[in-house]
């Protein structure tokens, strides 16, 4: 398969019939073995057209190859994110072609060349047993997270995973790739084009490049006058500033995109070389500036057209272990669902893979800012003069590529690298910090920052994530460390936290920019039940321990639940117990269902903590915190398995990130609850508060007040703090109760204009009490209607979800897996009386005829009902 990986090769045909994702199938020794072997793809053409010159063109190679064309070595590669340029002019043939690549062993390769190395370069493999993968990945420039990592499987693939190809030349002319970079010269106050066309000419010649802007921008032509050899056709010109319209992140104003075309017109007339882009005019900055001048503490926010935004998204990592799997159409649907939940930031992470064009080009047109790291991560790195020299071509190779979309908004050298170094993750870091601090900047600053700035200086660019800012710009000078007394005052956080109850906020960083945080889950049962059997259906199986890449994964989540949720005995001791024998305590039939209710509970504790975190974040944008960033780990996924990717939590995120978040939290100590409005609008906002509170276990009203606010722009502040007595009104203060907020800005009627806050429990802090709290809430669901649309290939499903007693985190989905889409709003909570209208929005195929019996719902009170109803 081209572009693929060899794994798919052999499993379609049939030469290894395990599915890879089954079970522990990937650390299967058949698995492993493809690993261990060394693979030859051969390819016999004939080239029926006439050349004066032919490059083999191969813009990705997974990793170690030798490529031979009919017995010649034409090239050897070493990097899977370079591009590589192969002359074949001599060795290609008319007829009966042979080409070979033949792929080693990329884990052999990097243990070699790591035991040939001076000295011990650290790369995590020790501390990290439970991710059953391979060690030295540090020394092979292949994505790092296929040797492992603690939410993805080592396959460490190899094969032809971009697209290759030959490009003859029979003018005179061969372009072997074009670059183009925007962006605004203060000095003249303009626009500037920067053009580029790599070539390499057979003869002397005069070459016109003849630029078209859309119909909008007026035309450029420039003359080249080159001799036989490669050249860099390099035409930069400036677009006046009244004519542009700018390009924008989503939120701000519109994605405004222009098409490029450049061509090459020989002297003969004859247009020789065209290529197209889709480009953007915006200007970004990092702002790294002292908040107070003359008081310790920088900003770390992006500024885009001159806008301060707050970043608020997730962190991206490869969404197939087997790259090709992964469609443009799954990226899409993936962006969209950026777009749905009010992202306007992503991170490509350093441990995974460069994108591809057509996933920036998404970004561009949905207006999503990216953050790009190079792919580096959790490790140190060699500093000998081939592997830099490797590494300058792939950063010359993947920027000159990438530059041209004004959505990346950031250069960032790698994954918590300094961190790593700093902190001693590895004692060889502690016993001798000199030696890694010098490989630190020959790495970053010397290799990776100067080829960068070859090429691109229109981005700021930091040397890692997290950082410690920077002490200063000329010379460009990181921090490195913070005191303890400049926490959270400098650069960005990845901040974890398995111990602590998610809810409880005070354990949460007041820092500048979380780039990273997060919390695991299990997949949906779903997902889990494809890739297991019956005997893999609890906490505590030989498989969900074995799948949870993160050491005692499986045991944090069962904590997290409990400081939650207040599980009847009998399931508790069930959870508890180890799998095999927790088998005498059910009946075999009713483990299914059981261990369905340990998923969902795990994902409703990962969706509360998270969102209570990113709730802490955008609150601290006007406390003395000054956030301006919240990016959540992780976006996607890999495989399915206990990880930190969102399924409940991204309706709950969607919710946090609008424009205007109702947020609320009962602080350390106290019986209050604290209520903020935080307002990322350009415009002040005002308007009423309405506080609601319900008897969780009546649904009776217990105490209704409203408050006046006013926020400014871009800032956020407490509304109100309201104390137990009030909330719960007459009530003992034994009982929850359900605190609902709503805001209501002044001087709009529509309901874009209302905004609620996440339903919270009250007392927030402690466990519920889910046995003696919650009624059977005999949830019913209706479905309306079904509207397809014209060309039947989308639909949307109205249905109405009601019950006749308070719900929490109502969960619908379809029994079967049949449908392809996603419910517009998810994770509930229902009020008697209150019922709500979900759509789902289906492509493809639909159930056909669809009933209500196609749904399944599940709420908190399963809790209740199955620990009663499943338990012997
Ligand atoms: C951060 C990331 C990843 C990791 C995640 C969860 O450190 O950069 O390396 O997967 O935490 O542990």
């Amino acid at each position: 398969m081209v572009p693929g990986q060899v794994h798919l090769d052999l499993i379609k045909a049939n030469i290894i019939d395990d599915d890879p994702y089954y079970g522990t199938n990937y650390v299967k020794e058949s698995m492993r073995k493809i690993i261990y072997n060394t693979w030859t793809l051969e390819r016999i053409f004939d080239m029926d057209q006439d050349f004066i010159h032919a490059i083999l063109d191969c813009e990705g190679l997974d990793t170690i190859t030798s490529i031979t064309l009919n017995e010649t070595v034409i090239g050897s590669t070493d990097n899977q994110f370079r591009n590589y340029h192969l002359d074949i002019t001599k060795a290609l043939l008319a007829k009966s072609n042979v080409l070979r690549i033949t792929f080693d062993n990329a884990v052999r390769t990097s243990k070699d060349k790591a035991d040939a190395y001076p000295y011990y370069v650290p790369d995590m493999f020790n501390m990290s047993a439970a991710q059953h993968g391979f060690p030295n990945r540090n020394f092979v420039r292949k994505e790092q997270c296929s040797f492992s990592w603690d939410w993805g499987p080592a396959f460490a693939p190899c094969g032809i995973w971009r697209p290759i190809s030959i490009k003859l030349d029979n003018q005179g002319l061969l372009t072997k790739n074009w670059t183009l970079l925007t962006s605004f010269n203060s000095t003249l106050d303009a626009w500037e084009v920067q053009l580029c066309a790599c070539v390499t000419s057979t003869r002397d010649q005069h070459l016109q490049l003849q630029v078209h802007f859309d119909d909008e921008l007026p035309a450029i032509e420039h003359t080249f006058r080159i001799t036989a050899g490669d050249h860099s056709l390099y035409h930069s010109f400036t677009v006046e500033k009244s004519l542009i319209t700018l390009w924008w992140p989503r939120g701000y104003g519109v994605q405004k995109l222009y098409t490029l075309e450049a061509s090459l017109v020989n002297d003969k007339g004859s247009r020789v070389a065209s290529h197209y882009f889709e480009c953007g005019f915006r200007t970004c900055d990092l702002v790294q500036k002292p908040l107070v001048p003359g008081q310790p503490g920088d900003t770390f926010h992006f500024r885009v057209n001159g806008i301060d935004m707050f970043s608020k998204g997730a962190n991206w990592i490869p969404g197939h272990v087997f790259d090709s799997l992964m469609t443009t159409e799954k990226k899409r649907s993936l962006l969209q669902s950026c777009v749905d939940a009010n992202m306007n930031m992503i991170r490509i992470w350093g441990g995974g893979r460069y994108e591809t064009d057509a996933f920036y080009q998404l970004c561009d047109e949905l207006g999503i800012m990216v953050w790009q790291e190079f792919m580096f991560a959790c490790s140190l790195y060699p500093t000998d003069r081939l592997f830099l020299e490797n590494v300058r071509q792939e950063v010359k190779d993947q920027v000159s590529r990438l530059m041209c979309h004004p959505s990346i908004i950031l250069w960032s050298g790698n994954n918590e690298n300094q961190e790593f170094m700093v902190k001693g993750w590895d004692r060889a870091t502690v016993d001798n910090p000199y030696i890694f601090t010098v490989d630190y900047h020959r790495l970053y600053m010397e290799t990776i920052m100067a080829t960068l700035h070859t090429v691109d200086t229109s981005r700021p660019f930091i040397s890692t994530s997290p950082s410690a800012g920077l002490i200063s710009e000329h010379p460009y000078t990181e921090r490195y460390v913070l005191q303890e007394n400049e926490r959270g005052l400098y650069g960005d956080v990845h901040f974890y936290d398995y111990k602590h109850n998610g809810v409880h906020v005070e354990y949460y960083p007041n820092a500048r920019f979380v780039s990273e945080y997060g919390a695991q889950s299990m997949p949906s049962f779903k997902a889990w039940k494809k890739v297991s059997s019956s005997k893999d259906w609890h906490p505590l199986s030989k498989l969900s321990i074995h799948r949870n890449h993160h050491g005692n994964g499986q045991h944090e989540m069962l904590q997290q639940i409990e400081f939650q949720y207040e599980l009847p005995t009998s399931l508790r001791n069930y959870f508890h117990t180890d799998s095999e024998a927790s088998e005498d305590m059910v009946d075999p039939t009713k483990r299914e269902l059981l261990f369905d209710l340990f998923c969902y509970l795990t994902q409703c504790v990962q969706a509360r903590s998270i969102v209570c975190q990113t709730e802490h974040y955008l609150r601290g944008r006007g406390a003395t915190s000054c956030t301006m960033g919240a990016l959540y780990w992780q976006l996607n996924d890999i495989w399915p398995s206990p990880t930190w990717t969102w399924k409940p939590l991204h309706y709950f995120i969607k919710h946090a990130f609008a424009d205007v978040l109702v947020s609320g939290y009962q602080p350390q100590g106290e019986s209050s609850f604290d209520i903020h409005i935080s307002n990322d609008r350009a415009a002040p906002i005002k308007g009423d508060l309405r506080v609601k509170t319900v008897d969780i276990r009546s649904g009776q009203t217990l105490s209704e007040s409203k408050f006046a606010f006013s926020v400014k722009a871009q800032d956020s502040k407490s509304v109100t703090k309201i104390d137990a007595s009030r909330l719960l009104g007459d009530a003992l203060t034994a009982i929850t109760c359900l605190v609902l907020a709503t805001a209501v800005i002044d001087g709009f009627d529509d309901e874009s204009q209302v905004f609620e806050m996440l339903p919270q429990t009250f007392p927030t802090r402690d466990a519920l009490l889910i046995e003696s709290s919650l009624t059977d809430p005999k949830i019913s669901i209706k479905i309306e209607r079904v509207e397809v649309s014209k060309d039947s290939h989308e639909y949307d499903i109205h249905l109405r979800v009601s019950s006749e007693a308070v719900a929490g985190m109502v969960w619908l989905d379809w029994k079967q897996d049949e449908t392809k889409g996603h419910f517009d709003d998810n994770a509930l909570w229902l009020l008697p009386g209150y019922p709500k209208s979900i759509i789902y929005h289906g492509t493809g195929k639909r159930p056909d005829p669809i009933s209500e019996s196609d749904l399944q719902i599940k709420s908190l009170f399963d809790v209740v009902r199955r620990s009663i109803d499943e338990m012997k």
